[in-house]
C-alpha cells in the first residue's frame, strides 16, 4: 500500500474477519476484490514496514472485465467480475500494429471497459518503428474521428514518448492491453527509473507467457501515478446488458434515439438509425462489426 504523506511502501494484510464482512455484501463486490490497486485504505502499523488494513474507502470508479474462465472460479456458468484497479483518471489502452498484430475488435473491447468505468480512454499505437506499410494511419484516423486521443509511439525510436508522458502527467493511469504490446517498455521509456521487466524480442513470441505478472502502482513524480498490469489474453467487458451496449460506442449516441423501436439492439430491427448511419458511412463498418461481435457474446451471458 502507498502512503502519499510519507512516500513509503507498507506491506499490508487483510484480517480474516474483514474478508467475511465483505463476502456478506453480495452485490458487485467479490471476495477477491475487497481491495485492489489504486484503492485508498486505512491501516494500523504492525511494525515500521507492515500494516493491517481496517478500511477501504469508497471507489470513485474502477476498471474491470469478466474474469477468465477458470475451473472452480464460478458456479452455474456465471462469469465473475475481475477488478483491475480503482480510482484512476485514465485508461491507457496499449496496442501494437504488429507483434502482436493489431486487432481492432480487441481494442474496441478495451474501450468499452473504459467507457463503462467512466474514465478517460487514451489509445496508444505502439511499435510504429515496425509499421512499414503505415497501417497505423488508418486506425489512428478512425479513432480520432470519433473523439479518442490516439498516440502513436515507439520505444525503439522514441517517437511519441514525450507526448504520451504529457497526457498522463498529474493523473493516475492504468496501462492495459494484451501481452507483448509494450506496456512495460513504454513505462520504462517514459520513466527509466522504473526499470520494469520486459521480454527480450528474441523469445517474446512464445505465446501465453506474460512478462508482467501482477498489477502495481508507482508514483512517478508530482501527482503522476502509473499502474502497469499483466497482459490479458481475452478481454470481455463485465455487466453490460444487450440493450445498453450501444451507449458505450460513443459515436452511436447521436443515432440511438432515432431508431423506430426504443428497444432496438441495432442488429436486425427495421427502422434502425444506427444501421442507416453505417450504410451512409457515418459510422465505420469496423466499429459496427465490433459492436455486433460483442452483442453476440453478451447474449450467452448470465448477468447477475
Ligand atoms: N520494435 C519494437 N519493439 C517493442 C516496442 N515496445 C516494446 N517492444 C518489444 O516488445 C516486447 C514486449 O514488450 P513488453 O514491454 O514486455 O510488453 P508488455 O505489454 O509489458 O507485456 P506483458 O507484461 O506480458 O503484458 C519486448 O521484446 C519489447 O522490447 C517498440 O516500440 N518497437
Ligand atoms: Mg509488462
Ligand atoms: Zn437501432
Amino acid at each position: 500500500m502507498f502512503s502519499p504523506a510519507k512516500e513509503k511502501t507498507f506491506r499490508c494484510n487483510l484480517p480474516g474477519k474483514f474478508k467475511k464482512q465483505f463476502e456478506l455484501k453480495k452485490d458487485k463486490q467479490r471476495v477477491l476484490d475487497i481491495v485492489t490497486v489504486g484503492d485508498y485504505v486505512e491501516f494500523n502499523l504492525n511494525d515500521v514496514n507492515t500494516g493491517t488494513i481496517f478500511s477501504v474507502k469508497p471507489r470513485t470508479n474502477y476498471i474491470s472485465r469478466k474474469a477468465p474462465r477458470i475451473k472452480g472460479a464460478s458456479t452455474r456458468g456465471e462469469r465473475l467480475e475481475q477488478i483491475i484497479c480503482a480510482n484512476v483518471e485514465n485508461l491507457v489502452v496499449v496496442a501494437s500494429i504488429t507483434l502482436p498484430k493489431f486487432n481492432n475488435r480487441q481494442l474496441d473491447r478495451f474501450i468499452v471497459c473504459g467507457e463503462t468505468a467512466g474514465v478517460n480512454t487514451i489509445i496508444v499505437m505502439n511499435k510504429s518503428d515496425l509499421d512499414k506499410n503505415r497501417e497505423i494511419l488508418y486506425w489512428e484516423k478512425l479513432y480520432k474521428s470519433i473523439g479518442y486521443e490516439v498516440i502513436t509511439t515507439s520505444t525503439v525510436s522514441g517517437y511519441g514518448i514525450d507526448k504520451l508522458k504529457m497526457h498522463i502527467f498529474g493523473k493516475k493511469s492504468l496501462f492495459w492491453g494484451v501481452s507483448g504490446v509494450g506496456k512495460s517498455s513504454l513505462l520504462n521509456s517514459m520513466y527509466p527509473e522504473l526499470d520494469f521487466k520486459t521480454k527480450e524480442i528474441s523469445n517474446w513470441s512464445s505465446k501465453g507467457k506474460h512478462t508482467t505478472v501482477t498489477s502495481f502502482m508507482e508514483k512517478v513524480g508530482g501527482n503522476t501515478f502509473i499502474i502497469d498490469s499483466p497482459g490479458v489474453r481475452e478481454i470481455e467487458p463485465f455487466g453490460i446488458r444487450k440493450h445498453d451496449l450501444s451507449h458505450y460506442f460513443v459515436e452511436f449516441k447521436d443515432y440511438l434515439n432515432e431508431c423506430k423501436f426504443n428497444t432496438c439492439t441495432h442488429y436486425h430491427e427495421p427502422g434502425c438509425a444506427v444501421v442507416e448511419a453505417v450504410e451512409n458511412d457515418l459510422i465505420s463498418v469496423e466499429r459496427y462489426e465490433s459492436y455486433l461481435n460483442l452483442l453476440d457474446t453478451i447474449e450467452d451471458d448470465i448477468i447477475f
